[in-house]
């Protein structure tokens, strides 16, 4: 048996699911795509024998269409999510679940009045091999009660229109996410730090910076982000706890010593460096549809992930530390 997947967005991140669903992902065939650049849509279904749309919607009422990959631009996501909420198709929607607050809310109260989830949020760090084994060490308590993490997300260069926001709801959202779920706890304050503007950077993008973010049991996180660092893609974690340290190892790939000098590679971009995780992300949703469940990050997950990001923006913006307020978890996300 294989799910008929359509994948709504055919820019860059839809083009890299339909080829991996189409190609390394077991029991997933995509059946339709769609995009308001039609001509976009069609190309890419063509190269897998799906058929095209002009329309999400469309796509979402396709009775060949048995769940949803989502991929277009961030703007669109709450309306396709409801959509899909409403035909009864699981959807795996990339990153914002929706752009606001509001809007988060929206789907979440949409979902959690249904008796299981259908919603799956593309928060493709907590697939990677390496994140996995350091929240293992924090689960089994292998060094101890958490204190401070230490985060770096460095990404050599921005496409152009990146604005210093984007740096938090594009960028740092991951790092959001991601430390929620290896610590288990939510955060309740944001504050964001401006250093001076590097050089490299383009007129205007305040970058980098130093978020810092206090979770409801007193552990603080700093994420740096800096996404003009020119040499490479870059993601670093150090856990600080109470008796030990847990560091997430280099990226892959082989290190030499040689001629007196250490040297490897750095991956390139996300998509390099990520490339095993959203393999796994995939093949995690298809086969979890298949059996009948959706279990990966919630839309709870989004909706608390866009809270702590849209303090930090705020912070950016006026200075000072912003409180972060959630709503009562519904019992659906327990
Ligand atoms: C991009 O959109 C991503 O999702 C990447 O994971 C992130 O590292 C990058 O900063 C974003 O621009």
């Amino acid at each position: 048996m294989s799910l008929a997947i359509g994948v709504v967005g055919a820019g860059q991140m839809g083009r890299y699911h339909v080829e991996r669903l189409a190609t390394t992902v077991l029991d997933a065939r995509v059946v339709a795509v769609s995009d308001v650049f039609v001509e976009g849509a069609k190309q890419v279904a063509e190269g897998v024998g799906a058929r095209a749309y002009a329309d999400g919607h469309q796509l979402i009422a396709d009775d060949q269409v048995q769940a949803v990959l989502i991929a277009s631009p961030g703007s669109t996501h709450e309306e396709f999510t409801l959509a899909c909420l409403a035909a009864d198709k699981p959807v795996l929607c990339e990153k914002p679940l929706a752009p606001t607050i509001d809007a988060c809310l929206r789907v979440l109260e949409a979902e959690a009045a249904r008796p299981r989830r259908l919603v799956q949020v593309g928060f493709m760090r907590r697939y990677d091999d390496g994140f996995r084994a350091l929240k293992a060490a924090v689960d089994e308590g292998r060094v101890g009660r958490p204190l401070l993490l230490h985060c770096r997300h460095r990404n050599p260069d921005v496409p152009p229109g990146f604005t210093t926001d984007m740096m938090i709801t594009d960028s740092v959202v991951h790092d959001i996410d991601v430390t929620r779920w290896l610590l288990g706890q939510e955060f309740v304050a944001a504050t964001v730090y401006k250093a001076r503007p590097s050089s490299l950077a383009p007129e205007g993008l305040s970058d980098p910076q130093m978020v810092v973010l206090e979770t409801a049991e007193g552990v603080l996180v700093d994420v740096e982000s800096f996404v003009t660092c020119q040499f490479g893609y870059d993601i670093r974690y150090e856990l600080v706890a109470e008796s030990g340290t847990a560091a997430l190892g280099e990226h892959a790939g082989v290190q030499l010593r040689h001629q007196g000098r250490h040297d490897g590679p750095i991956p390139a971009d996300y998509r390099e460096r990520f490339g095993d995780a959203y393999q796994r992300e995939l093949q995690e949703w298809v086969s979890g549809v298949l059996q009948g469940r959706v279990s990966g990050p919630s839309a709870w997950d989004g909706y608390a992930t866009q809270a702590v990001a849209e303090a930090a923006v705020e912070s950016q913006a006026k200075g000072g530390r912003v409180a972060v307020e959630l709503v009562d978890r519904p019992a659906l996300y327990a």
